[in-house]
Order: C-alpha cells, then structure tokens, then sequence
C-alpha cells in the first residue's frame, strides 16, 4: 500500500477588483501570456489581456458553483440546443461581475478606451434567429436564478454568415469569429468521446433476458470539449457552456502521407473536421443534409456520454437519473437524444428495455418552437438507417410501444394512429422527428400561450389526445440584463435615480415606474434618453452607410429574420402607400418617420432575398425624392446581429411585430423593445397577446385578422383579388411595385412576388393591409401628442418586467426539471 498521505494543496488568493491591480495584471498578461510589449500592442491585444483578466475573476465562483452541486447531489439541468447565439460576452460579464467601472478606470489608466477594444469583440452568432438567442438569454438566466446547469452545443468554426449589400442583394461572406482565437473558452483535452455513424448492429442472445445488441459503426470521430464560463447576475453563480468540436481519430494518415498521396492522407481529418465547420443558416426551413443528421447525432451523443458519465462519477446507478438529471431538448434538433440515450442505456450498461424507457422519458423534456408545417424536421429512413442503423431499430421498437398503447384505448381511428406514428408512411418513408421528441419526453412545452394552444389543435393533436398532461406551455423571456441594463444604460440610470435599485435584481420590480408615466418631468428625462439613444443609432448608420437621419423623426423598427410570415412585405408596401400620399397631398402634416430594417435571409430562400432587394428599391426611389421633403426615410442596415440589436432596440420609437396571426411561435424581439420604452404595433400573434395583457391595450397598437381567423379565411377560399381591388391605396402600392417603378432596371423583378399576394395571400398581406395602415396612421395621430406617447412608453418599459427570462427559467425549473 502507498502511505503517502496527499499534501495540502493551498487555494489561489482571491482576486481583486482594485483598478490599480486589474491594471497590473492587464499588462501582466499582455507581456507573458500575449508576449507584447505594452509600447507596441495592437487594441486586440488588450481586448485579449483584459478578458485574460476578467475570466481569472469568473474561475473561483465557478469552481465554487461546480463543488457546490457535487456537495448537496442538486439536480443538474441540461439545455441542448443546436444553436447559441450568445453576441459578446466582455461587456456581460464584467456587468454582472459589478466591474464595469473598475475596468473601465484599469484600461484608462493605460490609456485604453474600453469601448474601442470591447467593439472589437467578435459577436458569436452560433445560431440563427430567436430559438439562438434565446438559449442564451436562458444560460444567463440560469446561472442568475441559480440553476446547475450545462448548456452543450456545437463550437462551430464559422457561425451565421456576414450579409453585405451588393446593389441593395444580399451576398453572404463567412463569418470567422475565432480568427483571433477565443479567450473566453478552455479546451478539456480529458473530455472527449468517440462518436460513431454507419456500419452494423449484431444481435448477441441472452438466455436470462432481452438480447443484447452491439453496434459496430463504420466511421467513428471524437467530440471534444470546449468549456465558456456563463455568468449569472452579480456573479451569484457561475455555469458552464460546452461546445462540440469534431476531431479526427488520426489526424494524418501517415501510410498513404508516405507513400506521396498527400492528400488522401488528410482526407478523414478533413471529414471529421467539417462536421462542425458551419452552422447551417437556415431558420424555418429543415436543412434535409445529411450532414445536418451528422451534426444533430454527433453533439447529442457527446453530450448524453458526457451526461451519463458525470451521473456515474456521483451516483450508483442510472435509476436516480430522472431525480438528479433533467435534459431539456431545444426544439427537435436534438431529438435523436431520445434513441441515443436508449442504446446507452439498454446496449452499454445493460437496461431493460422498459426500464431505460421510463428513465428517458423521466429525465427528457421538448420545447417546440415552430407550427409551420414544412419546419418540421423528418428524415428520410434509408438515410437515417445507413447512418444510424442501431438508433433506426430503436425508433421502430418505441413506435410499436406507442401505437400498441394507443390501439389499446381504442379511441383512435387508423387516421388518427398514422398520425400519431414516428413513421411518415405516405409518400417516401421518414422519421418524424417531432414525433419522436414528443413520447419521448415527460413535457412538451410551448413558447407563448396562443402558440401552446394552437400546438394542441395542429401539429400534436392526435398527440395530445394520447397524453392529454404533457402539453404546459411556457412563455419567453429576455435577460434584462443584456437588453436593458447593458443595452441601454441611460434608462437604466434613470429608473434608478427614480425608483431606485430593486429592479436590477427583480425585473417585476420596474412596476413603481408606472406613476411617473405622467410625470412632465420624468416623461422629459426618459424623452432624452431615447433621443441620445437614437443619436448613437445615427452617428451608425451614418458611418456604416453614409445617410443621415433625423433623430426627431418617429424611429419606426423592424428587426428579425427576412420571412414571408414575418412580413416585412407589408411593412414595406405601407411605406410605398405612405409614399404615394406624401407626393400626392403635400399640404398635409405628415409625421416624420424613418423606417428601419435589418435581417438576413436563409441563403437559399428566394422570396426572402427579393424582399431584401425591394426593400433597397423603395429605400433608394424615397430617400432621393425630393418631394419626400425628408419626411420618410427607408433605411436597411446591413449585417443584423446581436450587437447591432443592441444599438437598434434602445433606439426605437415603434416596434414592428406583424407576423401573421398563428404563425409566430413567440417573438422575443418584440419583449426587447417594449422593455425598452417602444410602442409596438402588432397582431395578435405569440407572446403579443400576453404583451398586451402585461402592458393594456392602451398602450399597445393592435390591428389585424387573430389566428381563428387567419384559419377561417385560409379555409374558406379568401378572395385577395377582390379585397385588393376594394382598397385604392393597397392597389396603387401593389401596381406601382410589379410594374417596375422601382425597378426601372429590371420591371418584372417584383412581378411573380406580387402576382403571389392576388393569387393566394397566404400570408394575409392583402387582407390585413388597410387594417395596418390605419393602424399607422393612428400612431401619426399619437406621435403628435408627445405627453400621450412618453406616457404610454413609460407604462410599456413598466409592466414588462414580466418577460424576464428569469421568471421563464424559473417557471421551468419549477414545473418540468423540478430543480433548483
Ligand atoms: C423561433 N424559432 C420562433 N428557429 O420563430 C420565434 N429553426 O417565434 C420564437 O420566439 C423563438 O424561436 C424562440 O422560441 C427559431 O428561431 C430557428 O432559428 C431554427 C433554426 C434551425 C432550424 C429551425
């Protein structure tokens, strides 16, 4: 026996948050761990030793917070999401850190301005839209509300494109966010998997019990870890992010290398490699690639070995797994977790199959996030068997476990049971992933209340029938940290001059804000700070575009992806009309308006892309009419990202969320800008509906078909054609558009878009367009009377607190991990 007893090790000392030490160590860092000499380091350099910096004040609390749930056996929750769209992180984490000035007072005694090298930060954009950014509005969360909890997704090496204009077109570059290398993440060379695809499953039979089955795969690659600390609010706690990188098993093959195929030899390091090269940019659409299938199999297997793992290394056996483990699927992209946690569980540690069966589903929990029915994920089964042959099997032994219990109620017709199926039978045969997550898992949750509604009379009917408890619906959030507080600081040192601090900790706590509403004096104070917030969103546009806007004019703001059912189109078409009655009647007093965009599209997505370019046409056709007299301005800002939404929302005055009724899963842009003192001009879609509930239909502008009667009217042969023909302002616009004014270099550009809105208005343009233009022009009406509008802004920034993503996690945490 050794007898060597283990030394003592001593913990580091406590770092300081003196401005005087911070800057000694920012040069500390710059010369040893950088190698520059302070005389000739470049602004990244110093945006690299302070975050070196910072990231050393993040470490201790989350050791702490890593011991802290070893030592009381809490329930560790695990969010899995394909995308993070997490933005910059210095500003966040210094923030929550309470080290905003320290800093700022370290790097200008070095004569560095923090907002130089902070804008030089690159935005991790590893996700899309807002199912992205709303995982990481819930880390944040997570790690405020004090959750244990791992986000795991994928490290891609090029995230969200980069959008130029080219001629008013969207061109998309790639996007290098780690080209100069990412300090705030730590590689863990000791936390890697082997993750396989292909090849064969042998049947090994077991006397005592069910056969065993091994899975043989013919390509195996490794996932390995890289960890981003999430800090939560104040620093209370600190969680882990782990990102997926794929790696080669051999890196070079050196036969082939020595015997000259050069090539060849780096040809499965090359594989392996693009597995988690790029993220896919499309929002809605399911990319259908197999090597999507790749990538959704690969970081849900690292992260369920990873998961069971952990669980091991603490508890006996997996059967406490559903009490100290919840895993939360972030949409269907995770889905094939459900099988994969299945053959752990039943081919490597032996479980039956029943039993494995009661622990996934006690341990899994889906958030769906869309209704539109070509979103729904489902693979081909020729592909999904050759790739995963094991998990195929699998799939079908659930089905049948399903459809058995679902024929034994007798309560279901066959039309109903194919429904039901994880198989797609009609046409090519696939796996239906949705299907899947939803038996599954122990709860299925919506993102707003009409969307949780609408899930269980579409998508999951037959579903729903079968497990009447599982539907629960849990409304989005936003971090106010984010998206208030750091956002937009001028607000923030406003209400705590006025009401004072206890909203930075309890969003619900903005309330006392609302009997200032009519204040004179507040309602001047807040009107500056949005004008200053809207000068800084000039000065932007100015730089990166060279057009001047007027910061009195009515800023008017539409920001999110480019979607058909987000319309934009209608957006725009009112603007063209509002055009055309500026020209047409210049004796009248016109409220002066800038309409702002900003968006990408899925580069594969035609419509999305023309409406980009239209977009451009009228902006260009507007903004150089002199008859326009300055009075409306079109404005699309390239390259939408979470750093230029952090310039916009501040900065609006009205907030466009005009999807068509039904079709918007939540929205979570739209509680941005509320929170942010705009008005929003709306549908009764998602959360808008409880928006208006929160902030009262005073202060919110509604108009529009609801979700009933967007189906009703889609049921019922809805005439577009005759309702055009009825409004002489919607008929001019839709003309003037498809014959080319403007578009003189290409008349028939808009043609076919156009032709899209007579023919079937699948969208609802025609049908909701005279409702949204009066709309607007009551808000011209509203505008003039500034004492009405700062009211009505103050009551929306007051009576949001609600949409904090705390009390989303919160709601979470309590009613499907139960933990924390
Ligand atoms: C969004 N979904 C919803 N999807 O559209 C939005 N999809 O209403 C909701 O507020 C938000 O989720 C958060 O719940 C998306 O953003 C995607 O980005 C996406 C990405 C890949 C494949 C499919």
């Amino acid at each position: 026996m050794n007898t060597v007893s283990k030394p003592t090790i001593p913990s580091p000392a406590p770092r300081s948050s003196k401005p005087e030490i911070l800057a000694e160590e920012i040069i500390e860092r710059l010369t040893y761990r950088i190698g520059k000499d302070a005389k000739v380091a470049k602004p990244h350099d110093w945006l690299t030793a302070t975050i070196l910096v910072i990231r050393d004040r993040i470490i201790d609390k989350w050791m702490e917070s890593t011991r802290k749930v070893y030592a009381t056996g809490d329930k560790r929750v695990y969010y899995l999401s394909l995308e993070f769209l997490i933005g910059r992180l210095m500003r966040d984490a210094v923030s929550n850190l309470g080290l905003m000035e320290q800093v700022r007072d370290a790097l200008a005694s070095l004569g560095v301005d923090v907002s130089v090298i902070a804008g030089l930060e690159p935005d991790a954009a590893l996700g899309n839209g807002g199912l992205g950014r709303l995982a990481a509005c819930f880390m944040e969360s997570m790690a405020t509300v004090d959750v244990p909890a791992y986000g795991y997704g994928i490290r891609y090496v090029h995230g969200l494109f980069r959008q130029q204009l080219a001629d008013g077109w969207q061109v998309e570059l790639p996007e290098s966010w780690l080209a100069h290398g990412n300090p705030w993440e730590f590689e863990r060379r000791e936390s890697a998997y082997e993750i396989g695809f292909g090849g064969t499953v042998d049947v090994v039979n077991n006397p005592e019990g069910e056969p065993r089955y091994v899975w043989k795969p013919a390509e195996r690659v490794i996932a390995a870890a890289f960890d981003t600390p999430v800090v939560g609010w104040r620093g209370r706690r600190v969680n882990t992010l782990r990102l997926w990188s794929a790696q080669p098993i051999d890196p070079i093959l050196l036969d082939a290398f020595n015997a000259g195929d050069h090539i060849g030899a780096l040809r499965e390091s090359n594989k392996a490699e693009s597995l988690t090269r790029v993220l896919y940019p499309a929002d809605a659409t399911p990319a259908g690639q197999e090597l999507r299938l790749r990538q959704e199999f690969f970081f849900s297997s690292a992260s369920l070995q990873d998961i069971l793992r952990r669980h091991l290394q603490q508890y006996d056996d997996f059967t406490s797994l559903p009490d100290k483990v919840a895993i939360q699927l972030n949409d269907t992209h995770p889905a094939v977790s459900i099988a994969e946690l299945m053959r752990l569980l039943c081919d490597v540690h032996g479980l039956d199959f029943d039993q494995a069966w009661d622990i996934t589903r006690g341990t899994i929990g889906y958030t769906n996030h869309t209704l539109l029915p070509e979103a729904l994920e489902s693979w081909p089964i020729p592909l999904f068997e050759r790739l995963l042959p094991r998990h195929m099997q699998i799939i079908y032994a659930i089905n049948a476990k399903v459809l058995l219990e679902a024929r034994k109620t007798k309560t279901f017709s066959e039309t109903e049971i194919r429904s039901i199926s994880l198989i797609e039978e009609s046409g090519e045969r696939r796996v239906r992933m949705g299907n899947l997550a939803f038996v599954g898992a122990h709860s299925i949750n919506g993102v707003s209340a009409l969307h949780t509604d609408l899930m269980k009379v579409t998508v999951f009917a037959d579903l729903h029938k079968l497990y009447p408890d599982r539907i629960n619906n849990k409304t989005n959030g936003i971090t106010p940290r984010r998206w208030l507080q750091q956002c937009n600081p001028g607000l923030t040192s406003l209400i705590r001059e006025t009401i004072g601090d206890d909203f930075l900790d309890d969003a619900e706590k903005l309330k006392p804000l609302d009997k200032f509403a009519n204040d004179a004096g507040f309602q001047e104070k807040f009107a500056a700070v949005k004008r200053a917030n809207k000068v800084a969103l000039s000065n932007l546009v100015a730089s990166r575009m060279g057009i001047k806007l007027d910061p009195s004019a009515m800023f008017d703001i539409q920001i999110k992806r480019i979607h058909e059912y987000k319309r934009q189109l209608l957006n725009v078409i009112e603007a063209v009309a509002l055009y055309d009655q500026i020209r047409s009647h210049p004796e009248l007093d016109w409220v002066p308006r800038v309409k702002l965009f900003a968006g990408k599209a899925a580069p594969s997505y035609h419509n999305a892309k023309l409406i980009i370019k239209l977009i451009n046409d009228v902006a260009r056709t507007i903004n150089n009419d002199p008859a326009v007299r300055g009075l409306l301005k079109v404005v699309f800002v390239p390259n939408y990202n979470v750093s230029l939404a952090e310039v916009m929302v501040p900065a609006a005055d009205l907030s466009e969320q005009i999807s068509t009724a039904g079709m918007e899963a939540s929205g979570t842009g739209n509680m941005k800008f509320a929170l942010n003192g705009a008005l929003t001009i709306g549908t009764l879609d998602g959360a808008n509906v409880e928006m208006r509930d929160h902030v009262g239909e005073d202060n919110i502008i509604i108009f529009g078909l609801r979700a009933d009667e967007v189906a009703a009217a889609r049921g019922d042969g809805h005439n577009p054609r005759a309702i055009i023909e009825a409004s002489r302002e919607l008929s001019q616009a839709l003309s003037a558009i498809s014959s080319g004014v403007f578009s003189h270099d290409d008349r028939n550009r808009y043609a076919a878009l156009i032709e899209g809105i007579y023919a079937h208005d699948w969208f609802m343009v025609a049908a909701d367009f005279d409702a949204y233009a009066q709309a607007q022009r009551d808000v011209d009406q509203l505008w003039t009377d500034p004492s009405a509008w700062n009211a009505k802004a103050v009551c929306n920034t007051a009576r949001m607190g609600w949409f904090s993503s705390d009390r989303t996690i919160r709601q979470y945490a309590k009613e499907i991990w139960r933990a924390g």
